[in-house]
């Protein structure tokens, strides 16, 4: 039996968006839904309350960075990634499979595993599949990744096909290894680069695995987003209609309507809290640069149209003096309002293609936010 249940409530008749709901141990997560980063065991920023606050309903942990520090071996000892760090939703670990590639350096990778360097202290490590889940089962999540290699882009033909097909054996190895099925769903990643027909061979290997859940990896790594939209336009209805569909590290809100317009289920992005560090806010007319001289003097709240507790108590030109004072608490309140204005756009999502008026909500917010 597996952990992760999805039931399907609503196809868009116009267009692949779709209304859901997941069922994991932690609790029930309604769809098309987006998870906050929370790479280190915290939501940069955010406490867990203030999280919950904003209706967060899954987060993300990373498998890399938590085997380093504080290792998996604290964590399995503390209870659980979920007793932690004061978390009792659902959590999806991602496998380490991508960090490994991006963070660490000079990496060798072989059929067995990936050997790597420490990014904190450039000491060698091995991860395989079997780490990988041993590493996750011992965090807890209640959604766990496979092991995966996510190609550069511009990585060739033969290089890509490659990849894909040990991606492939790598999470067959990672469903063997795998035991706790009871408390932890695991899901397969589609690579294949940006070529359609390796997109579908790596759909067809991974669906006869068999996962409670489908990723689609590789994608928003360098390439136009054009070419990011038509991939998603392509692979997405492959995958199997009664399992959820996730997009890894894809969130701007341009790209959060069209994965849903191509019926992609669940996202996760730093860029939301990231911005926020740098005082830039996401809002219903498009990127407020905090900085910007032109707020000095301006007493209206960042988002007339947002209703967030930032949004109700301060100003833009008190934010623009926080970041430019660089005072922690611009972080806090800035990262508040982009999570929550992000939430509320899948809510509003939500609710769009329960009415049948998707594509319209999506013409409208695009129009807004300056994207059309
Ligand atoms: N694989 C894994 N995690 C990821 C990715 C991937 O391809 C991406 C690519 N956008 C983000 N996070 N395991
Ligand atoms: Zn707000």
């Amino acid at each position: 039996m597996s952990a992760i249940k999805y039931e399907l409530i609503k196809e868009d008749k116009r267009s692949g968006a779709r209304v859901g709901k997941i069922i994991t141990p932690h609790g029930e997560i309604p769809t098309p839904i987006f998870m906050p980063v929370g790479t280190r065991a915290t939501v940069k920023a955010m406490l867990p309350e203030s999280l919950k606050e904003i209706n967060a309903k899954i987060i993300l942990g990373n498998t890399y960075h938590l085997y380093l520090r504080p290792g998996d071996d604290i964590i399995k000892k503390a209870g659980g990634l979920h007793k932690f760090m004061n978390w009792d939703r659902p959590i999806l670990t991602d496998s380490g499979g991508f960090q490994v590639f991006s963070l660490s350096k000079t990496n060798d990778i072989t059929e067995e595993g990936v050997t790597f360097r420490s990014h904190i202290d450039g000491s060698r490590h091995f991860i395989s599949p079997e780490k990988s889940m041993e590493i996750q089962n011992n965090l807890g999540s209640d959604i766990m990744m496979a092991f995966d290699e996510c190609v550069p882009y511009g990585a060739d033909k033969k290089y890509t096909k490659d990849s894909l097909e040990m991606t492939t054996r790598w999470a067959k190895r990672c469903k063997e290894a795998h035991k706790n099925t009871e408390h932890q769903g695991l899901f397969g990643i589609v690579q294949g680069g940006m070529f359609k027909d390796l997109r579908k061979q790596s759909a067809e290997q991974l669906i006869d695995l068999d996962f409670p859940g489908y990723a689609l990896g590789g994608l928003s790594v360098g390439e136009p987003m054009d070419m990011m939209f038509d991939l998603l336009d392509y692979t997405t209805p492959l995958l199997p209609k009664d399992k959820p569909r996730y997009l890894m590290g894809v969130g701007s809100p341009d790209a959060l309507l069209e994965g849903v317009k191509s019926g992609i289920d669940m996202f996760d992005c730093v860029l939301q809290t990231r911005m926020a560090r740098n005082g830039t806010a996401l809002t219903s007319a498009g990127k407020v640069t905090l900085k910007n001289a032109k707020y000095k003097e301006d007493f209206t709240p960042l988002d007339d149209k947002c209703d967030c507790y930032v949004c109700r108590n301060y100003t833009k030109a008190y934010l623009r003096h926080l970041v430019i004072c660089k005072e922690i608490l611009s972080s806090m309140l800035v990262s508040y309002h982009n999570l929550y204005f992000t939430l509320k756009l899948m809510e509003n999502m939500r609710n769009a293609i329960m009415e049948d008026r998707f594509l319209e909500f999506k013409h409208e917010f695009e129009k807004e936010y300056g994207i059309i």
